[in-house]
């Protein structure tokens, strides 16, 4: 193929897919109709990369659909059912849609395969897990149906899935594999299965495969050298397999550095690197491809901008070697952008002109082919391009002097908040709380009231006036609720949000937000970034008449409520200008102003939560230290103006504590509330091992489930935790924000939550 793309969004440009999925799920349309739907979005796809350049005939075309996730329908392709499902078993018969949703969302008694962060992007997979004895059984007719399917509608695709050494590098040990264990011990059993599907598509008319293997673009626990291995047997073998389609090899979201040459080394036919993140080969590089094709991922598919496409023509030159063929695609797949800049009404004209969402992405790749094929036919699209960047760099907002000179003037002393021990007493004489102070991570359930109120509001059924009705009756719900179950810190319950980054973007001046640029999160869950364009500051207080009213309603302290800077960059398109730290900082200057405003107004606890902190990692080690160092002092600088006597909390999500906690500890934060519950408080040992000084609140039930713990239950689960921390450090909170609940199970839950704090405290106070 001379143009291709990696992938592309299967949700829908008006999220068909979310709906017939939840339709689904609730009963509403049957099996029949869901797949009926799914197949018209495949189809509208194809037709769709048909409209924008793409080749129907000749395999550019990825079938890169998926019904809930990509990493799940290779390891349902493989056979590869966790034991704890065996029910599910390949000798119990194909998998039907209701068993694969079983492993993707769990039943009444088991739970879903775990899910993770897909490389460094917002989308989540489903963990396969592998033991020494798990059964392979080669399960293709999912696969060989959207062959024929397309074919009978005119396409010739190019079927996608997970290649073998990603997806056993991906996977866990299942439970019981043995200390010894790696699921990459297993490649030589998949190999034979991987072969055979090669063969069946063979068979269909397939002409190319695409075998994703990102991993091979990252750190993996493993030594490198094994890892290289791996990849050599597994393309070898595959490509040892008489009569079979072409094989192209994908390596989104980094560069594979060194591994090159083990990659090049395999008898593959195609080779696609990333090169936005990675770097462009040297010739020397070049010339290890010799009789392939490089599929040059040059238009990045992570992003939003639209591309400097002189600047990727000149880079695609350079590309040109005796022996190496040239394709051009996208640097990942496009599933992490919107589908169409084109259906936006609201964004003003020169922003939306400087976006490229997927339909544009896949334009900018054919125009790049075009050029590689026949240099000077691209040059107006090219000239275009040049003019569209020439006019964001100088467009007002871009470049905010007074935004840049702030940033530039900041010290030290800008990031330090001074020493932990006279903080802690001056708070400690302001706030006067108890041991083992109970609170909340923030969000209370977002009722049907207050989402319809804003729906109306939005729509201008509502006056500003009645919508601010509308959010401070249910404050003052939220805050009675409290007082009443016994709280210590309260929180007014963020009934003004609608998430927690958005609502920020839609309150700070360099930020947009889209109408329908949904992005798939995991499964049938979506989330709009916002758009990160220009320099960042703050026009008006943001929070401040929220909290001040919950505070006006209450004597006792109401925490304030903000969204940390890597958190608002991890969970936006950030403009792609200038460092990401340097944006960080703006967005933290931001946050400052905001913090010293809430201060003023009276509020004696501030949270600035960091859920995503762990999210933005880089993939390689070597630059995880520069990464970290940048993040906490972002979050440093939008804390530290704080007066000693205002205590900051911060709130983690999704734990794995142990990694980061050097990081955590630099935050600097008074109290820490942090994700613990589903590992029965296991990172309290992180903890004690690492000796932190400050408040700590280890959540002590899971939100993400209706379940209600008992006040038994979580008593347990404190008496562990003053066993391993001290308890003048320890704090009470659920493990994170109850916005996705419900008020029945909520009330109970919090009731057994103070019940079991007041029962420790009092045990704590006994043995003192
Ligand atoms: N906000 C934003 N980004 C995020 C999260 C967030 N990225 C990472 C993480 N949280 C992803 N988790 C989720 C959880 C739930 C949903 C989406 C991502 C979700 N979305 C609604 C849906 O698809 O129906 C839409 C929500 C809406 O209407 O805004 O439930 O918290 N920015
Ligand atoms: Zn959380």
């Amino acid at each position: 193929p001379h143009s291709t793309i990696i992938g592309y969004p299967r949700i829908g440009p008006r999220r068909e897919l979310k709906k017939a999925l939840e339709a689904y799920w609730a009963g509403r349309i049957d099996a029949t109709a869901l797949e009926r739907e799914a197949r018209r979005l495949r189809e509208a796809t194809y037709a769709r990369l048909t409209g924008l350049g793409l080749n129907p005939h000749d395999a550019s075309i990825p079938a890169s659909f998926s019904m809930y996730d990509q990493v799940l329908d290779t390891a349902v392709l493989l056979g590869a059912i966790p034991e704890r499902f065996p029910d599910l078993a390949a000798d119990h018969g194909p998998l039907g849609i209701d068993d694969y949703f079983t492993l993707a969302r769990g039943d009444e008694q088991r739970s879903p395969l775990e899910m993770t962060k897909w490389f460094d992007t917002n989308y989540h997979y489903l963990v396969p897990e592998i033991g020494p004895r798990t059964p392979f059984t080669l399960d293709p007719d999912t696969l060989l149906r959207q062959v024929a399917e397309a074919a009978d509608a005119g396409y010739r695709v190019r079927p996608t899935l997970i290649g073998p050494v990603t997806f056993l590098l991906l996977s866990k040990a299942a439970e019981g594999a043995g200390g010894g264990f790696a699921p990459l011990d297993r490649l030589d059993d998949v190999l034979p299965l991987y072969a055979e599907l090669l063969d069946r598509l063979e068979e269909r008319g397939v002409r190319w495969v695409q075998f994703d293997e990102p991993a091979l673009a990252t750190d993996t626990p493993l030594p490198d050298a094994v890892v290289d291995d791996a990849v050599r047997r597994a393309y070898d073998h595959l490509s040892g397999v008489a009569g079979r389609p072409a094989i192209l090899l994908t390596t989104p979201y980094g560069g594979v550095g060194q591994r090159l040459g083990a990659i090049a080394a395999t008898g593959v036919e195609a080779v696609h690197l990333d090169l936005v993140r990675g770097a462009v080969p040297a010739p020397a590089e070049l010339a290890l491809l010799k009789g392939k094709t490089l599929v040059a991922g040059i238009i990045d598919g992570h992003n939003v901008w639209k591309a400097d496409l002189g600047e990727a023509a000149a880079v695609l030159d350079r590309l040109r070697a005796d022996g190496v063929s040239l394709s051009v695609a996208t640097s990942t797949s496009l599933q992490h952008v919107p589908h169409d800049t084109g259906v936006e009404q609201s964004l003003p004209d020169e922003l939306r002109s400087w976006l490229s969402f997927a339909d544009q992405k896949v334009e900018e790749v054919v125009v790049l082919a075009g050029h590689v094929a026949h240099p000077g036919s691209a040059d107006r699209a090219i000239a275009a391009a040049t003019t569209v960047l020439a006019g964001r760099r100088s467009a007002p907002g871009v470049e905010v002097p007074a935004v840049r000179e702030r940033a530039a003037g900041l010290s030290p002393s800008d990031f330090d908040r001074g020493g932990f021990e006279e903080r802690r007493s001056a708070q400690q004489a302001a706030l006067n709380l108890p041991l083992l102070p109970t609170t909340t991570i923030g969000s209370f359930p977002q009722t049907a009231e207050v989402r319809s109120a804003r729906a109306r509001a939005a729509r201008g059924d509502l006056s500003a006036a009645g919508y601010e009705a509308a959010l401070q009756d249910e404050i003052r719900r939220v805050i009675a609720l409290q007082e009443e179950l016994g709280f210590d810190v309260l929180v007014h319950g963020e009934p003004e949000r609608n998430d927690m980054v958005q609502y920020f973007a839609e309150n700070l001046d360099g930020f947009d937000v889209t109408q329908h640029g949904w992005v798939q999160s995991y499964g049938s869950r979506c989330t709009r970034p916002s758009l990160l364009w220009g320099d960042v500051s703050r026009p008006a207080p943001i929070t401040v008449p929220w909290t001040s009213f919950a505070q006006s309603l209450t004597g006792r302290p109401v925490k304030g409520m903000l969204t940390g800077p890597v958190t608002i960059l991890a969970w936006s398109f950030v403009r792609n200008d200038q460092p990401l730290a340097d944006t960080a900082f703006q967005v933290a200057l931001a946050l400052r102003d905001e913090v010293l405003d809430l201060e003023r107004a009276g509020t004696r606890i501030i949270q600035v939560d960091e859920p995503a902190l762990r999210e933005l990692l880089p993939l390689r080690r070597a630059d995880q230290p520069a990464y970290l160092d940048w993040s906490v002092r972002a979050f440093n600088l939008a804390t530290a103006a704080a007066a000693p006597a205002t205590q900051i909390h911060t709130h983690l999500c999704y734990s794995e504590f142990g990694a980061v906690i050097t990081a955590i500890d630099g935050l600097d934060a008074d109290v820490t509330s942090i994700e613990a519950a589903r590992s029965r408080m296991e990172v309290v040992h992180d903890l004690e091992e690492h000796g932190f000084p400050r408040g700590v609140g280890p959540g002590v039930y899971d939100i993400h489930s209706p379940r209600v713990p008992s006040a038994e239950e979580i008593r347990l689960l404190l008496e562990r935790a003053v066993r391993h921390v001290p308890a003048a450090q320890l704090w009470v909170n659920p493990d994170c924000g109850l916005k996705t609940r419900g008020y029945r199970e909520t009330e109970r839950s919090l009731r057994h939550l103070v019940d079991a704090a007041r029962a420790v405290r009092a045990a704590v106070e006994v043995r003192s």
